[in-house]
């Protein structure tokens, strides 16, 4: 029998560490070969996609429920989806859950690396920038973020490498039956 397609669904802060694992895990499943493997990561999705949203609840709220359609759809047709957005409103998590899990797996990764650890590291100088108030509304400075409260899986990054990280998910899924 087919193995059952899966999403697997990363969660964090901006600098958290989401798109780097998650390149790292679509490496390793792809390795395994056999199964197609799609990563929709946020700033790729927000080029395209959801070019027209900006960071309001109801712009990401839609920009989340996009990339949970697209992930539902490739889990339908048993591929693997990887979603790497901020997503940080629970009930918009829990909405793509159920309707993801009505088609195959759902897998959640909260990447929880501190805020203070993500505005000491600001790969990108977007902290800054948010510090200033030269950009409103960033998660974690001057924006909710709901910490997932029962994550499939919890990655503490601050001393453990990108690597192992990916490994620990693929463990997970291990576990669960999905590969
Ligand atoms: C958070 C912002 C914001 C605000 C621009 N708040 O590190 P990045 O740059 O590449 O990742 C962040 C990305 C977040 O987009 P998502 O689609 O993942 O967010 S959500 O799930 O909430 O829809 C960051 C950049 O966009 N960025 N402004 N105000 N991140």
């Amino acid at each position: 029998r087919a193995q059952q397609g899966f999403t697997v669904f990363f969660t964090g802060f901006s600098g958290s560490g989401k798109s780097t694992i998650a390149n790292a895990l679509m490496v390793k499943l792809m390795e395994m070969g056999g199964r197609p493997v799609t990563l929709l990561d946020g700033d790729i999705v927000r080029k395209n996609l959801s070019s027209e949203l900006g960071f309001s609840k109801e712009h990401r709220d839609l920009n989340i429920r996009r990339i949970g359609f697209v992930a539902s759809e490739i889990t339908k047709n048993g591929g693997i989806a990887i979603c790497a957005p901020i997503a940080p409103y629970a009930t918009t998590r829990r909405a793509v859950r159920e309707d993801i899990e009505q088609c195959g797996a759902f897998v959640e990764v909260h990447v929880a690396t501190s805020i203070e650890e993500c505005e000491r590291r600001d790969r990108k100088g977007l902290y800054k920038l948010a510090r200033e108030g030269k950009i409103k509304e960033f998660t974690g400075i001057s924006d909710p973020y709901d910490v997932p409260v029962n994550p499939e899986i919890r990655l503490e990054t601050e001393n453990v490498d990108v690597d192992n990280c990916a490994h620990q998910v693929i463990l997970k899924l291990e576990q669960l039956g999905l590969i």
